[in-house]
């Protein structure tokens, strides 16, 4: 397989970069963004806020309680970093009212070449930020978090994994949970010691007969898959 690796580029837009570096400066994505194949640039949405108070949220109109992330510091900062590179790149507003993440959906975003990502925090963005930038709005999953910072990384991590080049040559994303037309769980996995406190590896994944071991890892795949997630059987 002939790959030419280029660069996949991430803009983070936040309150609070800080967030992001101890994540990113570890393991294989450090590596990804040493090597040049991810490129994370991280914004802080107050710099493009007005006034000598740089407020970046405000009271709801009607009342209520929280507050709202204003449309013209999270417009004009979505622009002005849009500008910055030639391809304007594939906007994502993380919330919880978004469309729930799961992996056709990263395999999608992994065609890209440039994504925006827009956290918000506190009781959610002005609507007039939807009508303008018109977002494809992104959730994880359906609990609620404090802001969209971690759903970001989850989005990164995720996409990340699937750019060719990103994982070593023995791992392979193609054989994941959920990838392509996989719907079934992982199987169980053993390594050294054969035996730990009276727990034994299966002896047929000891036995070099990969035609029976293959079998094996299919059969306890399913059976993981029903009695964990039955939901994902009904779907095929
Ligand atoms: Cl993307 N944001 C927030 N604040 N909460 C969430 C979420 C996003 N996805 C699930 N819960």
């Amino acid at each position: 397989m002939l790959h030419t690796e280029c660069t996949m580029r991430f803009d983070i837009l936040t309150l609070f970069p800080d967030i992001f570096p101890g994540y990113l400066g570890e393991s294989l994505l450090k590596r990804a963004i040493q090597s040049g194949l991810v490129d994370v640039r991280l914004h802080n949405i107050r710099d493009w806020s007005k006034g000598k108070h740089n407020t970046v949220d405000d009271r709801p109109f009607g009342g209520g309680p929280g507050m709202v992330m204003k449309v013209d510091a999270v417009v004009e900062c979505v622009e002005a970093v849009r500008g910055q590179a030639p391809d304007p790149g594939h906007l994502i507003m993380l919330t919880p009212q978004g469309r729930r993440l799961d992996q056709p959906k990263v395999e999608r975003l992994a065609e890209q070449k440039r994504i925006i990502l827009l956290c918000g925090r506190y009781e959610g963005f002005d609507e007039r930020i939807r009508l303008i930038l018109e977002p494809d709005e992104v959730s994880i999953g359906d609990y609620v978090l404090g802001g969209g910072e971690v759903a970001a990384m989850v989005t990164i991590d995720a996409v990340a994994r699937l750019l060719p080049g990103f994982l070593g040559d023995e791992d392979s994303s193609e054989y994941d949970s959920f990838s392509g037309s996989r719907r079934w769980l992982d199987c169980a996995q053993y390594t050294r010691p054969r035996e730990y406190r009276g727990h034994e590896t299966p002896e047929v994944l000891l036995s070099g007969n990969h035609e029976e071991i293959a079998r094996w890892r299919e059969e306890n795949s399913r059976q993981r898959t029903q009695r964990r997630r039955s939901d994902l059987l009904a779907e095929e």
